[in-house]
């Protein structure tokens, strides 16, 4: 059994309506956890409309290569199309840590499936919905979600906004 972090991210179509859709489809993998649904700028060279974004924790049987086929899966019944990278998309599933029971984490520096995920610790978007789930969690070889979250620029952190009660 592992334990993953998986992080999604929607900017097109009905944003909310389909990241409840993949995480309700989660609880079939052993969701653990899953957090409050953010609305954030876009990150990255691309320029899109904001996002809605959400961190979820789960244990299964699945391994890496296991949870990013279920990440795409999820991606693709959100009818999800890739074109630019970086670019807006309807649902985006990224693996960020996978970690054994033994608590052991995953680490891979393959392309294709890259851990931790290479970009997790810088973004706020990321650390924040994580961090009420699990604060004390490591992004391996970079230190505590707690601990990267308060070393980020408070603008990054204050334009991660709650969404759901607001809607
Ligand atoms: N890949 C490698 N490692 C991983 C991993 N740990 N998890 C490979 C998921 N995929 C991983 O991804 C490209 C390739 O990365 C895949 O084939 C996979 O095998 P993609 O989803 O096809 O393309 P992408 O998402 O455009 O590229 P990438 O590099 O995943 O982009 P990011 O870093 O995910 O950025 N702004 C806000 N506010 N919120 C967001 O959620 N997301 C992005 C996408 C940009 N800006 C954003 C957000
Ligand atoms: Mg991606």
């Amino acid at each position: 059994m592992t334990r993953v972090v998986l992080s999604l991210g929607a900017n097109l179509g009905d944003r909310a309506g389909t990241i409840r859709a993949a995480i309700t489809a989660l609880k079939d993998d052993g969701l653990l956890a899953r957090s409050t649904l953010y609305e954030t700028p876009p990150w990255g060279p691309v320029e899109q409309p904001p996002y809605l974004n959400a961190v979820v924790v789960a244990r299964g049987p699945r391994d890496a290569a296991g949870w990013l086929a279920r990440a795409h899966e999820l991606e693709q019944m959100a009818g999800r199309t890739r074109e630019v990278r970086w670019g807006p998309r309807t649902l985006d599933v990224d693996v960020v840590t996978v970690t054994g029971d033994d608590g052991t984490p995953v680490l891979s520096d393959d392309p294709r499936l890259t851990l931790p995920h290479p970009r997790a610790h810088e973004r706020a978007f990321v650390l924040l919905p994580w961090s009420t789930l699990e604060p004390g969690a490591v992004v391996p070889g970079k230190g505590r979600v707690a601990d990267l979250l308060a070393g980020l620029p408070a603008e990054e952190k204050l334009a991660v906004t709650r969404w759901d009660h607001l809607h």
